[in-house]
This record gives C-alpha cells, structure tokens and sequence, in this order.
C-alpha cells in the first residue's frame, strides 16, 4: 500500500451543475477518504497564483476567469495510491479524449470547463494542499 494525499476541486462548472455528491461518491467508491473540504469563491489573485505553472500558455486567462465564474468545493482526499486513483477517476483533461465512466466523460463537456482539478504528482500534491488547507485542517482517520 501507498497511501497518498491529493488535492481535488470540484470546478464551477461541476458544483453549478449540482454533481457534487455524485463525485464524491465516485471518490468514496473508489476507497478514497475526503480528509479536509471547503467551499469558497476563488479570488483572481488565488486563481492565478495556484494556476501560476500555466501563467505563459494561451488559455491561462481563459483559465483563471472560468475558475472565478463561481464557487468550487476543494477536498483532500486521502488513500492507496491518491494521486493516480483520482487522475483516473477524473479522466482525461479534454472530456471528448476521457474514458466512458470518468467523470470529465460523464459530467463535463469542454476543455475549459472540465469539472474537476486533481493533483498530478507527489510534489504538487504537497504544495496544492498547503495551499488551501493547514495541517490542522486535514482530519485524516488512519
Ligand atoms: P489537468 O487539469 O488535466 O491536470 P492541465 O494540463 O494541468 O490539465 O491544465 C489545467 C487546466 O487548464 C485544465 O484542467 C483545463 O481546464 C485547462 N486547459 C488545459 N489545456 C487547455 C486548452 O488547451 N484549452 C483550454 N483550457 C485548457
């Protein structure tokens, strides 16, 4: 076992179209455990600076302003190998390229609007955590 932490957030687009639940059952389904949760309104300056990797591509203000448009839920979710389960979960980034039973194939229709953010490695796992939660904030049961 493996057990990771990972950083998700259920985008705009995704919370506006009332798919919260269903998504956190596909989490809990696939035996990963929400260990932190907040819904917020993102400011532009935290868009940007967590988007801050993808500051010089194309779509990077496109980004940011879909990522304002309205509330997001964010979760840590916590299990074997997180960080992969929720990547496959998720699907791929372009929802006409994700797998049937992802959640970007069943729940989101554009690039730009694709439901769901997960963390993609270790590393960016550890800081997008931090970046929204403290330690004291991640109620882990193991
Ligand atoms: P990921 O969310 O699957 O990890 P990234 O490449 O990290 O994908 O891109 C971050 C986000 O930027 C994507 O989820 C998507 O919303 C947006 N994005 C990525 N590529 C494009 C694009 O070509 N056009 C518009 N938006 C894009």
């Amino acid at each position: 076992m493996t057990i990771e932490r990972t950083l998700s957030i259920i985008k705009p687009d995704a919370v506006a179209g009332n798919h919260i639940g269903e998504i956190y059952r596909r989490f809990e389904t696939a035996g990963l455990e929400i260990i932190a949760a907040r819904m917020m309104h993102l400011s532009q300056d935290q868009a940007e600076s967590f988007y801050a990797v993808h500051r010089e591509r194309p779509f990077f203000s496109a980004l940011v302003n879909f990522m304002i448009s309205g509330p997001v839920l964010v979760q840590v979710l916590e299990g074997d190998e997180a960080i992969r389960k929720n990547r496959d979960i998720m699907g791929a980034t372009n929802p006409a390229e994700a797998a049937a039973g992802t959640i970007r194939h069943d729940l989101a229709e554009t690039v730009d609007a694709n439901a769901v953010h997960g963390s993609d490695a270790p590393e960016t796992a550890r800081e997008e955590i931090a970046f929204f939660f403290g330690d004291d904030e991640l109620h882990s049961r193991r």
